[in-house]
């Protein structure tokens, strides 16, 4: 309550009514109602004054007071809205529409490369295998002279060479290269462990190619290895057998014929019978008494089976890919298809 003199309803109502045009937000409109409107605001003052104003001016002073606290609340409620409009408007321009459909985010897919060659792995891994990897760049020795190619053998024109200049014989001859295949991993795992050995080495190869559908200078091979007492070809012949059915399917029939490699004796090509056609998918054989001999082993004791595969070209039978250079060309159309 105050003593002062009633103030001029009409004189508070239009400086409350100015107010009221420039607060511009939720905060500034409760600021206004509590200065004008609130229990002790200015236009309550002037109301709870009418009762100390003289009998015969009260009712007039009254009735002045009321419609000037009318006119300040309708003003008010109308302000808030329009603010609440305002507001609205301004974040309807920012709003996310949830109708929309969503921006996708693509997955990264595996290569089929990849695809194929963990699926070969796995086969392999079910049948005892171990997986072991090698370097890319190699020697010589393990490329060739420890797999029964020694220099100038007519067999190294089987592999068309990159090789590098970091080394040289004394003779100038180069010493390293890009592996041409995985067997040098024959090599390298036999020096270095003893039988009983089941291994399969995945991994890049380079053969200085010209390149057609279905030469790459770049592929992969996944070779395999099993070294023991009384290993045969029956051997090899059970163990490729059993991969092409749970690879190809379990009617899956397969096709061995003579082939050469230094390194294998005999040595075999395997093809599986697929949509009609016999296709070639590896290189195989029994490991040759000079590639045992070479890693220290005796021949007469210890006998192997070897073959090498390439995924590519058995990722192109399973896919239907008609190019082999689709591998490596990066385009996300052909990668896409993949998963
Ligand atoms: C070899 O490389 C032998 N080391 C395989 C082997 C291992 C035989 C153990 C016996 C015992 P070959 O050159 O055929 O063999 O290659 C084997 C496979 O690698 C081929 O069947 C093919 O699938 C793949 N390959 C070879 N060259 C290329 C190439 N330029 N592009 C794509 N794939 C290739």
């Amino acid at each position: 309550m105050t003593d002062a003199p009633p103030q001029d309803a009409a004189a508070i109502r239009d400086a409350a009514l100015d107010a009221l045009e420039r607060a511009g937000s939720a905060d500034a409109l409760e600021a206004w109602r509590v200065e004008y409107l609130g229990r002790s605001g200015r236009m309550t003052q002037v109301l709870r004054g009418v009762a100390q104003l003289p009998p015969d001016e009260r009712r007039a002073a009254g009735a002045a007071a009321n419609e000037a606290k009318t006119v300040l609340e309708q003003r008010l409620a109308d302000r808030r809205a329009e603010i609440e409009a305002a507001l609205a408007e301004g974040l309807g321009a920012d709003a996310i529409d949830v109708t929309l459909p969503g921006r996708p985010a693509p997955n990264g897919r595996y290569h089929p490369s990849t695809i194929v060659m963990r699926e070969i792995e796995a086969i392999f891994r079910g049948m005892g295998f171990q997986v072991a990897e090698g370097p890319e760049v190699e020697w010589d020795r393990y490329n060739f002279e420890m797999l029964n190619i020694p220099k100038d053998h007519p067999a190294r024109d089987m592999f068309d060479t990159f090789w590098l200049d970091a080394n040289r014989d004394p003779d100038g001859g180069f010493t390293t290269l890009l592996r041409t295949h995985t067997s040098p991993m024959q090599a390298r795992i036999m020096e270095a462990h003893q039988p009983p050995i089941r291994v399969i080495v995945p991994g890049k190869c380079y053969r200085y190619e010209a390149t057609d559908a279905t030469h790459e200078s770049q592929f992969h091979q996944i070779e395999g290895l099993a070294v023991d007492k009384g290993i045969t070809f029956a051997n090899l012949k059970h163990t490729l057998f059993q991969f092409a059915r749970q690879m190809f399917g379990p009617e899956t029939r397969i096709r061995f014929r003579c082939d050469y490699f230094p390194f294998v004796e005999p040595g075999v090509d395997m093809a599986i019978e697929w949509r009609g056609d016999w296709l070639e998918i590896l290189g195989a054989g029994m490991v040759h008494p000079n590639v045992l001999r070479a890693a220290g082993y005796d021949p007469d004791v210890y006998t192997g089976f070897a073959f090498g595969m390439g995924p590519e070209r058995i990722a192109m039978l399973k896919y239907g890919i008609n190019d082999v250079r689709h591998f490596l060309a990066n385009d996300v159309r052909f990668l896409r298809q993949f998963r």
